[in-house]
């Protein structure tokens, strides 16, 4: 059996591939893009009827919501070790899973695609200022969660670093330079063989993305 998982990894859908990649398990890739000759065709809408990415169908078990994805299959696999085992560690891996898509998944989507993937003369510098004035204050919050542990929980590394570090995955090109512990936890949990498994697929998908496609996710997306 299979976990299959539908969208491009340039998208949320890394967050899946990543823990797929961390997990160990088998899973096939179907990397669909955004909108009508993709997430949005009359085939997938039994499996996501908002019409984005990602989604997964386990064994006919259908999911989106990329962090839910990310819980439901850490939980699932590997119970104890990358979910933690207590009902606090669970709670914990919350926390900081609605934390990372309230305060910081939108802001640091902004300032990417302003910065990094438009074409430099439509980057508009104060939806980008915005953006980082917006996260400032939850990446000090981070700075200070990984200042005096390795991870979030701890010692070991669980699926609340992974959810955090994949939505701010993009914050590899910003300036960290004041924010050293946030900066030295993102790049240990990025550089972990499942998650480079994951970013080298991210990668490609970024250099195969046209301009108009990134246009479109600003439109779409409204960022
Ligand atoms: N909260 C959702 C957001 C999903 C989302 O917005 N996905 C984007 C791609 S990263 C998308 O599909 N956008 C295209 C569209 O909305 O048509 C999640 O985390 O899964």
């Amino acid at each position: 059996m299979t976990v299959r998982i539908y969208g491009v990894a340039r998208t949320r859908a890394f967050r899946a591939l990543w823990t797929a990649e961390e997990l160990g398990i088998a899973y096939e890739h179907v990397p669909i893009e955004i909108g009508d000759a993709g997430a949005r065709a009359p085939e997938f809408a039994s499996l996501n009827p908002n019409g984005r990415l990602p989604f997964i169908d386990d064994d006919g078990f259908g999911l989106f919501e990329s962090l839910a994805i990310t819980l439901y299959l850490a939980k699932k696999y590997s119970p104890g070790k990358l979910y933690p085992g207590t009902l606090e560690g669970e709670a914990k891996a919350w926390q900081w899973s609605f934390w990372a898509i309230a305060e910081v998944d939108r802001g640091v989507n902004i300032w990417s695609l302003h910065a990094v993937r438009l074409p430099p003369a439509e980057c508009d510098a104060a939806l980008r200022d915005e953006a980082l004035k917006v996260i400032a204050a939850p990446f000090k919050v981070l700075d200070a969660a990984v200042a005096q542990k390795p991870y979030l929980l701890g010692d070991d590394f669980t699926v609340a670093d992974l959810n955090v570090a994949a939505v701010i995955s993009r914050a590899v090109d910003m300036e960290l330079g004041a924010m050293p512990h946030l900066k030295a936890w993102l790049f240990r949990c990025l550089d972990r063989p499942a998650a480079r498994l994951a970013l080298a697929l991210k990668t490609k998908s970024d250099r195969e993305t046209p301009a108009d496609v990134t246009r479109r996710i600003a439109q779409i997306n409204r960022l």
